[in-house]
């Protein structure tokens, strides 16, 4: 079917540079461009080079501002599809037949740093869709967490200039590690259930493919009969949910400061397309105040197992920009763009962001005429009175105003019978007041329904996390004062905090929460479909190897979707232990074991015969060890992988391939046994992603 975003990105490209010879913007025809016009050999240049000047101004003006925040993403283009008409509760045309795609564009980010950050450092990831719908663009403009760190909109600046680089140095890049930040959590009480997601392994996401989306505000679906009902967005990784580890993510920052974006981008190329199914949570208007704490408030959840995430839709990712500028930064999303079927709620949080966006693509995109960017092109027909202004792209004709008789009264405005925006009558009453509804006041119990319902591996990391962040405190009455804070959410979270960052245990609080736990918080209840599609494996040859078990082993890993590499001490080829040469992929020394989620030692895998290409390599095993990753070792290197692991950890068997509970699966093909017969218990170590439940590495 024709994607009609698509066939309108096709109108908007540049002329093909292969059509003729290099012009100036003018079209005039430039035959030399590498010496500047001068008054002889050694002379000055001249002012009347204009191609000198207009080559030397365009790239003057190539920066324009980047985002205020999210600055650095990575985008690509796809499509929604939903599984049902869901019309009882929306008229949102994208949402009605199944047989429908919508294209959308989605951008993820960072938030804190600037464009050029690294990817992998602890932040909350934007998600941001554009739906190009029939009847006007819709952005869900969301985040991989599903709460905010503020109720109020008013505070976002305030937030922001606490967790962005401190204003008399510009330290820290890409990082909340720092006193400001914690100066103003520890005295905004209102953030602690997101910074409990921030401190958790959320925050690291393995990849953009691999995390949950959230609307985070209640919204409103709308029918055709003008019922509203409050709904909640959710986006399920088709994957499952998977994380980095810290100690792996800051190493990343240095090995590859594009570790996400380079995964979604070779994802794509690749063919292997990101994929989420699309869940709304919806509660009944008369519902809204059957919670115990308010659904406008953009602080909180609304669990899963009370109120069920309904599959909708799924949205598929399968085209990469051709453009990282006119495309991925020129993107202007708005909590605004919403089509009819689809409507606000009174969050104070939505409120403003209603007002901000629109208001910053103004001076990042330079003017009033960004809609007209050909990403942010809706496909469906523009039509109004809107004119003139800076970049103005079309030329308009007729009346510009409403009404008009001299242009025949176009446009007409809709019928009232034709589908058209018309806002949710509310009823509104109140007095004007500077006030937080007392139904926002309690800061503390989903913070501790979010501690209580992580499995002791993830409640580990997030104490290991609030340790490092606080430990990077100056002052330690920051650190004091938060702690003190989370005491009010759990009494042994304080503690463990407080014991790694030398300030005194605070006291134990009468009457912290004591929440039900939420099981679909968890990592360990977002495993997606156990499958090990697109998980990067790393596969450690070298002269000597048998190649027949690691092209038996690779080929058998890459039926099921993974992607597998053979890295040896160098790039070209290594020596069959038969003589035959086995092609490498590449050479161990460029990359590094945090850039895989796997790693295996087939047989004759590390006997390059040279102790310091040998030592890189179970280097790189270690490291995989140390960060949780699936092992597979096969053959002679299963005694070499056991010389490295700890005593309690050496029984490596003998026969089938064994799958130890700690992530190591181990076969020495000793008993008839082949690598395939390996395959199916390595694939079930690596669809499980991590192993936390392994003993510190001797040495
Ligand atoms: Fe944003 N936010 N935000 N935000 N936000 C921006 O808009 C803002 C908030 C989110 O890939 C800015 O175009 C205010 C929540 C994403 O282009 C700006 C408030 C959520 C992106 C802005 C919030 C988000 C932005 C900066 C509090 C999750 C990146 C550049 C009232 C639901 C979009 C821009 C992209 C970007 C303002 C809070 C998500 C300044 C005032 C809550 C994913 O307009």
């Amino acid at each position: 079917m024709a994607d009609p975003k698509q066939e309108q990105r096709d109108r908007f490209r540049a002329e093909d540079p292969a059509s003729g010879p290099m012009t100036t913007d003018q079209g005039v025809p430039v035959d030399h461009t590498d010496d500047s016009l001068q008054a002889g050999e050694r002379g000055p240049t001249l002012m009347e080079d204009f191609h000198f000047r207009e080559k030397i101004t365009r790239f003057d003006h190539e920066r324009i501002p980047e985002r205020v925040v999210h600055a650095r993403g990575a985008g690509a283009y796809g499509y929604f599809q939903p599984y049902r008409s869901c019309a009882e509760f929306t008229r949102a045309a994208f949402l009605q037949d199944p047989s429908v795609k919508t294209p959308v564009f989605v951008r993820f980010s960072t938030v804190q740093g600037p464009r050029g950050s690294a990817d992998t450092v602890r932040d909350v990831r934007g998600f941001a869709t554009k739906f190009y719908t029939s009847e006007g663009n819709y952005d869900l403009v969301g985040n991989n967490f599903p709460v905010f760190f503020i109720q109020d909109g008013i505070k976002f600046p305030d937030f922001v200039h606490a967790v962005k680089p401190e204003p008399h140095n510009d330290i820290p890049t890409g990082a909340s590690a720092h006193d400001t930040l914690w100066d103003f959590v520890s005295l905004q009480p209102e953030t602690l259930h997101t910074i409990m997601w921030l401190m958790s392994d959320r925050a690291i996401p393995r990849s953009y493919r691999m995390m949950q989306g959230f609307g985070v505000h209640t919204f409103r679906f709308v029918n055709a009969q003008g019922q509203g009902t409050f709904v909640k967005f959710h986006w399920k990784p088709k994957l499952g949910v998977h994380s980095l580890v810290w100690d792996e993510a800051q190493e990343a920052q240095g090995r590859d400061p594009d570790f996400n974006r380079r995964d979604l981008w070779d994802t794509i190329e690749a063919g292997a397309y990101p994929e989420w199914e699309l869940g709304v949570q919806l509660v009944p208007e008369s519902d809204e105040h059957e919670f115990d704490f308010d659904l406008l408030d953009a602080t909180k959840i609304i669990p899963e197992e009370q109120v069920p995430v309904e599959p909708i839709g799924r949205m598929v990712l399968n085209r990469n920009p051709d453009n990282f500028f006119a495309e991925t930064e020129q993107v202007a999303f708005h909590t605004a763009n919403v089509v009819p079927g689809i409507d606000f709620t009174n969050d104070p949080l939505l409120q403003a962001r209603n007002f901000s966006y629109l208001d910053t693509q103004l001076i990042r995109l330079g003017g009033p005429n960004f809609a007209q960017i050909p990403v942010n092109r809706p496909v469906a027909p523009v039509r109004n009175h809107q004119r003139d202004g800076y970049h103005q792209g079309e030329i308009h004709r007729g009346a510009n105003y409403h009404p008009n008789s001299l242009g025949g009264g176009c446009p007409a405005l809709a019928d009232p019978d034709d589908p058209a925006f018309r806002h949710y009558t509310e009823r509104v009453d109140g007095r004007k007041i500077r006030r937080r509804s007392p139904s926002f006041e309690d800061h503390y119990t989903q913070a501790a329904l979010f501690w209580h319902s992580m499995a002791d591996w993830e409640q580990k990391h997030i104490v290991e996390a609030f340790r490092f962040e606080l430990g990077k405190v100056g002052a330690k009455e920051v650190r004091a004062r938060t702690v003190e804070q989370l005491s009010y959410v759990d009494h042994a979270l304080a503690v463990a905090v407080a014991e790694g960052i030398g300030v005194p245990a605070p006291q134990e609080r009468p009457n912290t929460p004591q929440p039900t736990p939420s099981p679909a918080l968890s990592f360990e209840n977002n495993r997606g479909d156990g499958s090990i599609s697109t998980r990067q494996i790393a596969v450690l040859v070298s002269d000597g190897v048998d190649a027949a078990q690691t092209i038996a082993v690779r080929d058998a890993l890459t039926e099921q979707g993974a992607i597998v590499e053979l890295l040896a001490p160098q790039d070209g080829t290594v020596q069959d232990k038969d003589g035959s040469t086995l092609a490498v992929d590449r050479a161990l020394p460029t990359v590094a074991s945090v850039l895989y989620d796997a790693v295996l030692l087939p047989p004759g895998g590390l006997d390059s015969g040279n102790a310091a290409a040998d030592d890189a390599a179970l280097r790189f095993v270690r490291s995989a060890y140390r960060h949780g990753k699936p092992i597979g070792a096969l053959g002679a290197s299963v005694d070499k992988l056991a010389d490295q692991l700890p005593g309690e950890l050496r029984t490596a068997s003998d026969g089938d391939a064994t799958v130890s509970e700690v992530g190591i699966v181990t076969d020495r093909l000793s008993a008839g046994t082949t690598a395939q017969d390996f395959t199916g218990a390595f694939a079930e170590a690596v669809a499980a992603h991590r192993h936390w439940n392994r003993p510190a590495l001797p040495g």
